[in-house]
């Protein structure tokens, strides 16, 4: 697909990702995929705990940068594809690399699922302290590069919790996509 269409499947949107019915939602876990707080917790109490953490548990934790796939259980959404994304430590410790592969392989594990529709929260901008708009760009750029080699994918959603998030991201999409149709 070519690189100035890809953004018309690009969506942003204020709101909490536990309520979308996409194909998968994804979360910003953590490296033991135990749960916890902020968007991870959040997911797990909308899952449903108990049967999300004894999927968890058989995935043997996921590496920063990875991704890996459970059922969506309790959820609208029908997969979870749980990423771990980089604790941000000043930012020459390869975090923007890491940060790029958490969209890079949850795209990849939801082409390889079939998967056409894919929410994403902003990963390690919480908790994990990673400047909003550094990882904004970081997630839109590498999203919008992956689509133009993957057209099976549908829709990709970019849920913002907060609407200062979500006007600061509206801003970036309007920066990183001069083309793009807002009708
Ligand atoms: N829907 C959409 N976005 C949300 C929601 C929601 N329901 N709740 C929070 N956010 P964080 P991290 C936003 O801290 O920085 C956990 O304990 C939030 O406003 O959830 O990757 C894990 O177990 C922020 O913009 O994730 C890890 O230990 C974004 O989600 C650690 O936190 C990410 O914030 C991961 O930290």
């Amino acid at each position: 697909m070519a690189a100035a269409d890809v953004w018309s499947k690009i969506k942003i949107q204020q709101g909490d990702i536990t309520k979308l019915a996409a194909d998968a939602i994804v979360n910003a876990a953590n490296s033991r995929l135990a749960g916890g707080g902020g968007v991870d917790g959040a997911i797990h109490r909308a899952a449903g705990i108990e049967q999300l953490q004894a999927a968890c548990r058989k995935l043997g934790g996921c590496e920063t940068g990875d991704a890996k796939i459970t059922p969506g259980f309790n959820l609208p959404a029908q997969h979870i594809i749980h990423t771990v994304g980089p604790v941000f430590g000043g930012g020459q410790r390869g975090e923007a690399e890491l940060l790029a592969s958490c969209y890079r392989r949850s795209l990849e594990v939801a082409a390889e699922n079939h998967l056409k529709t894919i929410a994403f929260p902003a990963i390690s901008t919480g908790v994990y302290g990673y400047p909003f708009e550094a990882a904004t760009e970081i997630a839109l750029r590498t999203t919008a590069e992956f689509l133009v080699e993957h057209e099976l994918i549908e829709q990709v959603t970019f849920v913002f919790f907060g609407r200062v998030d979500f006007e600061s991201a509206s801003a970036i999409i309007e920066r990183l996509s001069p083309a793009r149709d807002n009708s």
